[in-house]
């Protein structure tokens, strides 16, 4: 996994090249650059591989992906949003290149990821060109991670249209599940893999997005800044609805060991290395603590 995280790393940097004006290339650089565990491209680009597809074909899109997260987590943490001064062990995005040209480099993700995909995807056909596109405008946008952000903003001020329950559901779907169906989507797209494929690596994206969340609510409760390198306990101190505070820590925890069940379940048979590792790491991390 060293290896492939070192390539997506390359090609990151390569596909994000300093001009002028510097100043907003410098500031979309800076979040993408830091440690992150890149688990958005791996996933996509293991999907991919597992389907019978070429690393080099899907990595224009994996970095993509990875540029739609770093954008969500630039403008997640300007003060408007969740106003967080850390990210990746480091002061965020706007702590650094101040909020104009946080939420600029933002939006400059976000426009610069499909452009990467069309620029640099020579194999892929442009039908599958135009799929993967459609999939990440749909995701990003208002029946996606857009949707998600609103609803956790509103909730937050106390705003449940619906139950507590279905609320948290709703907004986990849209803010983190998305980015793992996505990436998986895509990585399956990639492939040309067939409808059922397609369903079961969407099935397998959204149970391991919700548990993913369960795990960094949990994680929010027990780690350490030095671990996660952000702001920890926040959640509790602003009353944030999420599965430890609705359903309880040991509650939380057996939802995301039955989820990881689901998905050591639906991946069983194509034998991943990468996505057991990915799994196993996970679940020893919150079964340790
Ligand atoms: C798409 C225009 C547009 C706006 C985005 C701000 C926003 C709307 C959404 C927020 C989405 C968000 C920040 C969700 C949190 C998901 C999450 C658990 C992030 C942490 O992911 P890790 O742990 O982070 O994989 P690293 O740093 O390792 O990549």
């Amino acid at each position: 996994m060293k290896n492939l995280i070192n390539k997506i790393n390359e090609n990151l940097d390569k596909f994000l090249p300093v001009v002028y004006p510097e100043d907003i290339f410098k500031a979309m650089k800076y979040t993408l650059m830091l440690p992150g565990k890149r688990l958005r491209p791996i996933m996509c680009i293991e999907t991919s591989r597992l389907l019978g597809g070429s690393e080099d074909d899907v990595m224009p899109s994996a970095c993509a992906i990875e540029m739609l997260h770093v954008q969500s987590l630039i403008h997640d943490d300007l003060p408007c949003m969740d106003n967080d001064d850390f990210r990746r062990g480091k002061p965020s995005n706007h702590k650094v290149f101040g909020e104009a040209n946080s939420v600029l480099a933002g939006d400059a993700l976000l426009t610069m990821a499909p452009q990467i995909i069309i620029e640099n995807s020579k194999n892929l056909s442009d039908t599958q060109i135009v799929k993967i596109i459609h999939e990440y405008t749909k995701f990003a946008g208002a029946y996606g991670l857009i949707a998600g952000q609103v609803v956790d903003i509103e909730s937050e001020g106390g705003k449940l249209v619906k139950s507590a329950e279905k609320t948290l559901e709703f907004i986990h779907l849209n803010k983190t599940a998305v980015l793992f169906r996505l990436a998986v989507r895509i990585g399956a797209i990639s492939a040309n893999a067939s409808e059922d494929e397609l369903k079961t690596f969407d099935e397998f994206g959204k149970k391991f997005g919700l548990a993913f969340q369960i795990y960094d609510d949990i994680m929010d409760e027990i780690s350490s800044f030095e671990e996660l390198g952000k702001t920890i306990g926040k959640d509790k101190i602003s009353g944030k609805l999420t599965y430890v505070s609705l359903y309880g820590l040991d509650n939380a925890k057996q939802k995301f060991n039955s989820l990881l069940d689901d998905c050591y379940d639906i991946i069983e048979k194509y034998n991943s290395l990468i996505f057991n590792e990915i799994l196993d790491k996970l679940r020893n991390r919150i079964n340790e603590a």
